[in-house]
Formats: structure tokens, sequence, C-alpha cells
């Protein structure tokens, strides 16, 4: 391929609602780009951008795919973003590297989740965003109130650049207010006649134009004073005013288009070449340390891994954009992170399954590198000695769809790990961890989709046949208030015996609290519990009692129940127990004698205690559609949720609860079905706190049988 300068290289990512027509767009665009000579479809499986397995099974995209087309003498970097918001990760990854976004939005379903869910992206991470309309020629679709619906939810200054001559089954023209000329369309590969505006459009377009001329004159104040001073704005205005707004998100450019045939795809690209930001035009990109990296071909290398994927015939690929320097072929490299030497032996510009070769990446365009060694995504590579400088990394999603998977066949279960592990470093927003505490292998994403693709690709690429089983709560348990106990442990098998006798007082934790007046302190102990909370020992003996070299061993008896609790063998927290009298015996005392007794004393003073069982807390925030609030606040209520608060944004209702984790099982499908999927949440852990007690029993009871089967 032509090598490219910085200055003609445009990067963009295609995002938008599930199904708008972003593959097909891509697909286009290559096309357009001679980068493929014959367009493919999704309905036929033959798209460069959907063609993993499970993409092809599902007909939707799955992985962001990352591939490039050639127009008007630059190169055009496209990242193909899937829409369904389970896929919410890989929007994540292609915006981070991405100057603009192109957001495709169906003229038919209009505003939807996975427009938002981009935008808000694009809005964290400061992306110029074009808009482009599709599905103009379905019965339902309607490009006023679109546009009416992305104005009012997305309250920026939007400039309708292009308007359907008819819309529905008629669309096959749009009136282009920037040339002032028709675009007339045919079916073909995307057969298009430029010609004047005809009469019966004159006056339409006109008016359009000059709101459009008013739009773009608002996007920056001395341009607004020309435009009050003159009433319009000259060719040159309007270009500048393009550039700028489109760069500084002042500006919000709308564009029509329909994928299927190919249609205004060419005007788009010519306009995003023309008017998009090159990647050196925009601010430094930040580092972790603070500082900024300048997109300089000759600048210090720092090349950020954005995306690894895992190919056949070629093993791992890291994807990585350079944001400053030239990389050359066999350049070695350092991995901050690991500290590891790379050699970039072999690099491409890939589109999909397709791939290049290339010898040279500048600053501001992607590459693809194969079998690094040991660099995952959200690395970066530096010079070997250069300075210590990190990109900060992609926030992936929180999950918030938790399942324990199981493989069917126990023999399967080394196979499982290593395909989950693998799955992983494709799909970060993908968490997978054996819980110690639950004896599970919990698996967390996004949705239900999320996991119904992770189990396709298992068992139909991995052969690993497994189940999803509901995930176990991380309890926790603590006392209410304070109790006293002795335990006397005392063996006498042969030869030396066992003896240990330990009286202790346990009470409630709580940061800042004063401690006990009842017994003398003569030493403490805070123990940071791994799983949160704290356990303290204060050492009230007096008189000698029990040798000081004894209290490490009645602190490990203690912690033997604090990890599994006396109520459901889930961990204890927050408790401060004073070791205030015992006995021991010359010759019989040893360090397991006083381990069991205070082990013993510890379980039967917490059951005197006011035992209460904690469950965790997530805060939930559900954006809704206003005509679907009712039935969600009453599903929310039917989860002991707590409603916080309620607020208007845009088009949707955002409410706020504080729901427990085990009402939230599934709510991802639930929230889904109650709404027609126009609604989403996302969920972040809060506290622990105590459950009713109708639930507490009910959770005894299952301990208690749970305990009796396994006798
Ligand atoms: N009638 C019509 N169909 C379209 C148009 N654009 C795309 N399609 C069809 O809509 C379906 C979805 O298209 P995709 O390109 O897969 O949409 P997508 O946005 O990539 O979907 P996800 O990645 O799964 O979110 C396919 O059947 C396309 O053929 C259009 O303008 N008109
Ligand atoms: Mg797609």
């Amino acid at each position: 391929m032509k090598a490219y300068e910085t200055k003609d290289i445009r990067n963009i990512a295609i995002v938008g609602g599930a199904k708008s027509g972003k593959t097909t767009l891509a697909e286009d665009m290559l096309f357009e780009g001679k980068v493929i000579s014959r367009r493919g479809s999704v309905d036929e499986k033959s798209t460069v951008s959907d063609y993993r397995p499970i993409e092809l099974e599902r007909q939707n995209s799955v992985f962001s795919t990352v591939l490039y087309s050639e127009f008007n003498g630059k190169k055009l970097n496209i990242i193909d973003a899937p829409g369904f918001d389970d896929f919410v990760g890989e929007v994540a990854v292609s915006l981070k590297v991405v100057e603009t976004a192109l957001m495709v939005v169906s003229a038919q379903n209009k505003v939807e989740v996975g427009t938002e869910i981009a935008w808000r992206y694009t809005s964290r991470y400061n992306t110029p965003v074009i808009f482009a309309i599709n599905h103009l020629e379905h019965e339902n679709s309607n490009f006023d109130e679109t546009v009416r619906q992305l104005k009012a939810q997305f309250k920026g200054s939007l400039s309708v650049c292009q308007y359907p001559v008819s819309v529905g089954a008629g669309f096959n023209a749009v009136i282009d207010l920037l040339k002032m000329k028709m675009y007339k369309f045919s079916e073909g590969d995307g057969k298009t006649e430029v010609v004047d505006i005809p009469d019966s459009e004159k006056d339409k377009a006109e008016e359009m134009q000059a709101t459009m001329i008013e739009d773009l004159a608002s996007s920056d104040e001395a341009l607004m004073e020309i435009f009050f001073e003159n009433g319009t704005l000259t060719e040159d205005e309007m270009k500048h005013a393009l550039h700028d707004g489109l760069k500084t998100r002042e500006l919000f450019p709308v564009f029509c288009i329909n994928a299927k045939h190919n249609w205004g795809v060419n005007r788009v690209m010519e306009f995003i070449t023309n008017n998009a930001p090159a990647p050196n035009e925009m601010p430094p990109l930040k580092t972790v340390e603070g500082g900024e990296i300048a997109c300089d071909p000759n600048g210090h290398i720092n090349a950020f891994v954005f995306k690894t994927s895992i190919e056949s015939h070629l093993g791992e690929i890291s994807f990585f954009k350079v944001n400053s320097g030239t990389i050359t072929e066999g350049t070695d490299l350092l991995n901050t992170k690991t500290s590891t030497k790379e050699r970039l032996s072999q690099m491409f510009t890939m589109a999909g399954k397709l791939r290049e070769k290339t010898s040279k990446v500048v600053a501001g365009d992607i590459g693809a590198a194969v079998k690094l060694k040991n660099t995952a995504t959200n690395s970066s590579l530096i010079e070997i000695k250069g300075d210590l400088v990190e990109v900060e990394p992609i926030e992936f999603p929180e999950p918030k769809y938790r399942v324990a998977v199981k493989a069917i066949n126990q023999g399967d279960d080394e196979k499982l790990n290593a395909a989950l592990h693998v799955m992983q470093k494709m799909d970060k927003s993908l968490h997978v961890n054996y819980s110690k505490e639950l004896k599970q292998l919990i698996v967390g994403g996004q949705g239900e989709l999320h996991l119904i693709t992770v189990k396709w690709q298992l068992e139909n690429l991995e052969s690993v046949e497994i189940e999803y089983l509901s995930p176990k709560i991380p309890y926790r348990e603590t006392i209410t208030r304070s109790s006293k106990s002795m335990y006397r442990h005392k063996k006498q098998s042969g030869g030396s015996g066992q003896f240990g006798e330990v009286h202790i007082m346990i009470e409630p934790f709580t940061e800042g609290m004063e401690f006990s007046k009842e017994f003398p302190k003569r030493g403490e102990e805070v123990v940071e519990l791994e799983w949160g909370g704290k356990l303290v020992m204060i050492n009230s003996i007096v008189g000698g009692a029990i040798d000081q070299r004894f209290l490490p061993a009645i602190l490990k008896g203690v912690m033997d129940k604090m990890e599994e609790g006396p109520l459901t063998g889930s961990y204890a927290r927050d408790i401060v127990f004073y070791v205030y009298d015992g006995k021991m015996h010359a010759v019989d005392s040893n360090e397991i004698s006083f381990k069991l007794a205070g082990r013993h004393a510890f379980k039967e003073a917490f059951k005197n205690a006011g035992p209460q069982i904690l469950e965790p807390i997530y805060n939930v925030e559900v954006l809704v559609p206003e005509d679907r609030m009712g039935d969600v606040m009453t599903d929310l209520q039917g989860r002991r949720a707590i409603i916080m608060g309620m607020d208007r944004e845009g088009n949707y209702q955002k409410i706020t609860a504080r729901v427990p984790l085990a009402e939230m099982n599934k709510y991802s499908t639930a929230l889904s079905s109650i709404t027609s999927g126009r609604a989403m949440y996302s969920m972040t852990f809060l506290e622990y706190s105590n459950v009713p007690n109708d639930v507490q029993q009910a959770l005894l009871k299952a301990y208690d049988e749970e305990q009796s089967d396994e006798d």
C-alpha cells in the first residue's frame, strides 16, 4: 500500500444503534475505496467486517473490526463497532483510537440505546461526531423526527447538511445543502447522478440551507458576527465553520445514506476526507503520568495496543495506534507495563480477515503486529531507552450480568479455563474468576446476549460443553451487640496432652469507636480483611493468665471463623474481640490448643451477639423512555430496591436506585423485555447492608439444609 503521511490519515469509528447498518456501511466504504471489488452483505454472510464464526452465526457484529479504505488521496482507517449494548466494551475500544465517530442512526428506530451508549463514549473522549441517517426507505421512517430526537437527546448544535427528498418507499434522492445539488440514486452499486435542485424543491432547499448556515455560524462567535452583518456565510467561512466546529464538538453534521444500496456513502467519505480532523489536528493525548503526547511522526515512538485478536492462521494479533514517532518493520520496542522487549517483525494493515503487509506505520496511523510475546490490550510500546510514558487505558464497563459456569464433563475443566482465558484477552469486558469464597467459576459480562455468545463459542469452536448456573451471592456476616464466652480445649492422648482456655468478649466494630472500658487494653492488633471490613484483637489479659506468645494462635483460630462465618459460612467482618482471661498448662499448652480454644470461643460468642447477615448493595442507574417508567419502577420495587432519585435526561428518565445484588439476577433480560430493549442500565458496588429478617431466616435454613446434605 501507498505510504501515507500523518496529515493524510483519517481514523473513524462507525458506531450507533444495533442493526442500524454500520457493517453494511463499512462494506460500502471498502468498495468505494477499491479495497474490495464486490460488496458483500450481512444477510449473505459475506462482509469483510462480520467474518468471525459467531458473527456469521448471529448475523450481527460481536467484535469491533479494524478496516481501511483509500479515498481522495487519504487513508481511512475504519473501526466497525457492534451496536448491541452487550458489546459496549467494543465501542469503548473503537472510540479510544479514532479522531471521528460516524454515528449511524436508523430513521426507523431513531435514537435508541446503542445511539445513546455510543454518544456517551464520544462525550467522554471528546470525539467529533458525524451523523449518517440510514434506513430512509422504510415505511415507518421519519427523517424530521429523527433529527428532532437527536437534537433533544444530545443538546448539541446539529447541522443538517443533507435532507431526503422523500422518505419511505420512494426514497431515492437527497438534497445536499453544502453543494446545493441533488444526489439522485438508482439501484446498482451506488450509482449516483449529481443534478440541479428541481424547482419543486428549491424553496425548501433554500430555507434549509439558511438554517444550516445559521447553525454553522453559531458554532463560532466571530462567524456569528459576520453572519449578523451579512445575513449569510461565504463558502470559505462555511468550510472553516464545519472543520473547526466538528473538531471541537460545537457542531454535528447530519448526512443521509442508504447503506444497503451504497447510496450517499461516497459523499460521506468525501466529507470525511475533506473536513474530519487528521490525527495531528486533535489535542495531544493524555498519559497516565499526567503528561501529553503530541502526534508527531518525528517524535519518540509511542504506540498503544487497543485490541487483541486471535486468528486461526496468524495466532495472536495486536492492533496498535501509533501516537507518536514512526515504526518500521523489525523495530524493537519496550512494553512499559511488563518491561518486555517486543520486536515488531511483521506489520500489517488489516481489513477484517484481509491483510496487507506494511513496512512502516507513522504517527496517527493504525497497524497490526503478530506474535508479540507479552503485550496485552492497553499496553504502551515505546523506544527501548525511551521515557516510560503510558497512555491512559481504555476503561471497560463494569460487568453487570453474572453467571457461574461449569463444564459438563469434568475432564474439560482445564480446557474451559484455557479457552476463557483466551476469550478474556480478546474481550476485556468479559470477567472470569474463580471465587474461593463461593466455590464457583464466575463469569461476568454485559448481559445475557454477551454470555450466550461466550457459550456458543466455547461449544462450537472449542468443543467444551458447558452449563450456566445461578451465581451465589457473596454475603457477609457480622454481629450487632456484645457477648462473652469461654472455651477450654483439653485433650489427653498418651504422651503430652493439649490444653488451652480462652475467655473473650466480642462486640461490633465501627471506625473511630471507643473500646470497652470493662477491660484494660494492653495491646491491639488490627486485621484489614481481604474481603472488606476489619477484625480487631484487644489484649486485655491481666496477671499473666496466659502467655503473650499464645495470642497469635488465638487470632489464627478466630480468623478461621472469620473466613468461614458461623451463620452461613460466608466471610465475617467488622468485629472486635477482647481476650481478657484464660488458663494455660505448664506442659500441655501449645499453639494448636489456643487456636482451637480461640476458634470455639469466638463461634459461641458470635451466635449470642445478635448475628446478622449482610448483603452487597449496588447503585443501579436505569435510563428508560418515559412511557415505560411505571413498569420499570414496579419491577424495581419487586426487587427490594430503594429508589433514590428520578431525573429527566434528554428523551429518557433516569432512575437511580439501591438494589441488593441478590435481586439483580438476570436484570438485563427482564429490563429488556419490559421495555422492548429500549432501556439501559449500569450498576456499581455501593456497600454491604443488613438483609431483612425474613431473608436472613431463609438463608440460615438453606445453609442448614446444605450442611446436612453434605453430612
Ligand atoms: N432496507 C435497508 N436495510 C439495510 C440498510 N442498511 C442496512 N440494512 C440491513 O440491515 C441489517 C443490519 O445491517 P448491519 O450492517 O449488520 O447493521 P449493523 O449496524 O452493523 O448491526 P450490528 O453491528 O449488529 O449492530 C442487514 O440485514 C442489512 O442488509 C438500509 O439502508 N436499508
Ligand atoms: Mg455490525
